[in-house]
């Protein structure tokens, strides 16, 4: 390109010089509110978190009323129900059914209850599945 800024011929618009030096002292003010962009996307569809009924061994209360309790809580058949009591019986301890948090507190508060209405000492606890 000549000195004179033509090109062919034709003379350019002049475009003014950026000098560095002109903005290189001046503040520059950044956003305050930036949000990085996300890089993993999280599921919308979690799954909730899951607690077993345990239903615990006690030396007074009637085999039968265990089944009925199992059966009417729990919806168990009568074989469901007989093997879970017996399981509970020989081992001390056994899980009945696994359901979510609020789910799982209140079908062992009520079938303990149910117990207790008797004079037994019938007891269903919860705790969280790993
Ligand atoms: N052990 C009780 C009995 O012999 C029966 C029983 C079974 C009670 C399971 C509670 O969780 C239980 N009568």
């Amino acid at each position: 390109m000549p000195a004179d800024g033509s090109v062919n011929g034709r003379s350019l618009p002049r475009v003014a010089k950026c000098g560095l030096s002109s903005i290189a002292n001046q503040s520059v003010r950044m956003p305050e509110n930036t949000t990085k962009p996300r890089l993993k996307v999280k599921p919308q569809t979690e799954r909730p978190k899951l607690y077993k009924v345990i239903l615990v061994n006690d030396d007074f209360t009637p085999r039968e009323f265990v089944v009925t309790v199992l059966k009417g809580e729990f919806k168990l058949s009568e074989d469901q129900a007989h093997r879970v009591m017996i399981t509970a019986h020989r081992h001390g301890v056994c899980v009945v059914a696994v359901f979510t948090r609020d789910v799982a507190e209140t079908k062992a508060t009520r079938a303990t209850d149910a117990g207790k209405a008797k004079g037994y000492p019938l007891l269903f606890t919860t705790e969280p599945e790993e």
